[in-house]
């Protein structure tokens, strides 16, 4: 299957399907129609870069500006995975000044955001419309549970499905082990062990994911080479981990949106350096909702599972069913989430402040305009 965006041969879709391999539906269709009565068609980004994208319509790929949409709102930049309204650029090679160009985008189902690395603090859109977050971890290392604890927090506060897969099942001595590991730490979650070198619950996999399918995780955790077993091909470049600790090199650098064979649509991510959470408060409470249950027992409605009398949290700590690890990691990621929320507060203030310096000082440059004229 040749790659859709260094291919460049014509665009010749075998189903005659479109876009629906993309993951145009009816309900997108019928949302577009007054975009479609003004000229434009839909794309979905493949990805982003350099003030232009990778978008993929029903006549084949493009590479499109992104002039026309601003906004102050870094979240409602266009993303891997966006559908958006293109205005088509006059082929064949595009006059300049007419290249494709998009308009619009459409309202998104789904969105994983982070913190940016940034220091002011605002929401990064790691990939938009979504079904399922596949959660890489690789089990050639120690499953890291605060780890695992955060992504779970960013794929349930996507509003996409999130999906644990412990990948290189090959180079553990115990894989279950570490699947009911995970499987405490992840009530209510899908965990499935892979290997790609064995191929074990590949076709699983293959098998639950519809829709779109995001792969998120570390560098080195196999994410490219398990898009590679799902897509039956080697499209996604992939690396060796370091010998000495079994990180991996970053291969992949850029979000990547390719067809699944078998319906569905996948896209690969750069492995996360650090993922700092964003107004992530109501997925933390479900990734840790074994703690918000105990804590409606404790004495106090504003217990702080501390040293308070009649705790709940610390009853089951002390019993046995709650490990101080996960209650410390849980106040950790709270703690960094008002955080980032109390940062972004400051900087839609200082915008809110700023928009009204600008209208007061326009207002005041027309009355004077005014006076003068009076
Ligand atoms: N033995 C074994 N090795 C694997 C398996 N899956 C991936 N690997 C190896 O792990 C290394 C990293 O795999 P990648 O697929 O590049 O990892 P990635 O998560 O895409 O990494 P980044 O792109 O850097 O984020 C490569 O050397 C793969 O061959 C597996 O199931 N078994
Ligand atoms: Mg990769
Ligand atoms: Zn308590």
């Amino acid at each position: 299957m040749p790659h859709p965006f260094t291919d460049s041969s014509p665009f010749t879709d075998p189903s005659g399907a479109g876009l629906s391999r993309y993951g145009w539906t009816r309900a997108l269709d019928h949302a577009f129609a007054e975009h479609r009565a003004a000229g434009l068609v839909p794309a979905r980004i493949a990805r982003v870069d350099r003030g232009l994208c990778d978008a993929v319509t029903e006549s084949g790929p493009v590479r499109a500006a992104l002039t026309a949409i601003h906004s102050p709102d870094p979240l409602l930049a266009p993303c891997t995975g966006d559908w958006a309204a293109l205005l088509p650029g006059r082929e064949p090679g595009h006059e300049p000044g007419r290249e494709p160009r998009l308009a619009a985008l459409l309202p998104r189902r789904s969105a994983i955001v982070r913190s940016s690395a940034s220091r002011s603090s605002h929401g990064q859109v790691l990939a938009a419309n979504v079904d399922t977050v596949v959660l890489a971890v690789s089990l050639a290392a120690p499953l890291d549970a605060a780890k695992l604890e955060r992504l779970l927090a960013l794929a349930w506060d996507s509003g996409a499905r999130p999906l644990i897969v412990l990948t290189k099942a090959d180079l553990a001595a115990d894989p279950a082990a570490v699947q009911a590991e995970a499987a405490a730490l992840a009530p209510g979650v899908d965990i499935l062990v892979t290997s790609v070198t064995t191929g074990r619950n590949i076709d699983v996999l293959t098998a639950l994911l519809s829709g779109t399918t995001v792969l998120l995780g570390s560098s080195g955790a196999g994410k490219s080479s398990l898009g590679n077993a799902l897509l039956g091909d080697e499209l996604l470049a992939t690396g060796a981990v370091r010998a000495q600790d079994g990180k991996g090199r970053h291969t992949t650098v850029r979000r990547e949106l390719v067809p699944l064979p078998g319906g569905g649509v996948l896209i690969d991510t750069p492995g996360l350096r650090g993922i700092s959470l964003y107004d992530a408060a109501d997925s933390l409470e479900q990734v840790f909702a074994e703690i918000e249950r105990l804590a409606l027992d404790c004495r106090f409605g504003d217990c702080s599972h501390g040293s308070e009398p009649g705790c709940a949290v610390q009853a089951a700590i002390q019993a046995g069913e709650l490990t101080r690890r996960r209650l410390d990691n849980y106040r950790k990621l709270q703690r960094e989430n008002a955080y980032a929320a109390s940062r972004t507060d400051a900087r839609l203030r200082g915008e809110r402040a700023n928009r009204q310096k600008a209208i007061t000082s326009h207002l005041r440059a027309t009355y004077k305009f005014r006076d003068r004229q009076s």
